[in-house]
């Protein structure tokens, strides 16, 4: 495993451990993608296929609860008793995807202050980056273009490629076999309870970079929680490190 050595006059001058490999969710970690974003393109879909259905903000961080957008659809679906909700969701959930990777082309999403600098920091040490989101591809690959520049994330899992979606492991192991790196070596950046779950389910430290909707969320077991990438100093590979070191489970191997 790789060391940096602290810089001068830092506190301490042992030399932390860097992780291998840093596997980032997208919705909420890398961007603010859920209020502006998603909502809107769910609610312009609802519109286009004529349903009396639009849902203000308070509502859609409500049912973040369930991740993946189709099963968001179909669950509200069902709940106004609507028949085949299923067939619904999915065809309201194509016209959104395609609304919405229409707004991440147009460069409508930034990324979340400090992040730049994080990804640049990473890259400058050898970390290599990956991404394991419940989100479509379609949209996905664009924006990560967008946010971090193309082939930056040499692993891009989305919710396409698995069966099971967070808080399940499934795309975090995933990600860790395609990589061929070990648990015990990487470190995932989420913003929610249920992506964090997911992570440490697969065995990764987590640090947690938490936005409004997510403030609340139980974030027990997370080797760092913050509110933001640059406040109050800036998220740098070496606390990343630290975070392995602080992850027990991970210290333990
Ligand atoms: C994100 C999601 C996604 C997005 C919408 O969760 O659950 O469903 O809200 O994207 P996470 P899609 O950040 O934990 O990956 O409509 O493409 O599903
Ligand atoms: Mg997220």
């Amino acid at each position: 495993m790789r060391t940096v050595e602290l810089p001068p006059g830092s506190s301490s001058s042992a030399a932390l451990r860097l992780p291998e490999a840093v596997v980032f969710d997208v919705d909420g970690t890398l961007a603010d993608t859920e209020r502006d974003g998603h909502r809107i393109a769910f609610n312009d879909a609802f519109a286009a296929h004529r349903l009396d259905l639009a849902w203000d903000a308070e509502r859609y961080g409500e049912l973040l609860a369930i991740t993946g957008g189709r099963r968001r659809v179909a669950a509200a679906l069902r709940e106004r008793g609507v028949e085949d909700a299923d067939d619904l969701a999915a065809r309201v959930h194509r016209t959104k995807t395609e609304l919405f990777t229409e707004v991440v082309r147009r460069g409508g999403i930034g990324p979340r202050p400090g992040l730049p600098a994080l990804v640049d920091d990473l890259r400058a040490h050898g970390v290599r980056l990956a991404v394991a989101t419940t989100g479509r591809r379609a949209w996905v690959e664009p924006l990560l273009a967008h946010l971090i520049g193309e082939g930056t994330a040499e692993v891009v899992v989305c919710g396409d490629d698995v069966a099971a979606l967070k808080p399940d492991p499934e795309a975090y192991r995933l990600a860790l076999a395609r990589l061929d790196v070990a648990a015990a070596r990487t470190v995932a950046v989420e913003d929610s309870g249920p992506g964090l779950h997911a992570a440490l389910a697969a065995g990764l430290a987590t640090v947690v970079v938490t936005n409004d909707y997510t403030a609340d969320h139980d974030l027990t077991g997370a080797a760092i929680v913050r509110e933001a990438f640059d406040a109050p100093t800036p998220l740098t590979a070496a606390e990343l490190g630290a975070a392995l070191v602080r992850t027990p489970h991970v210290r333990a191997r």
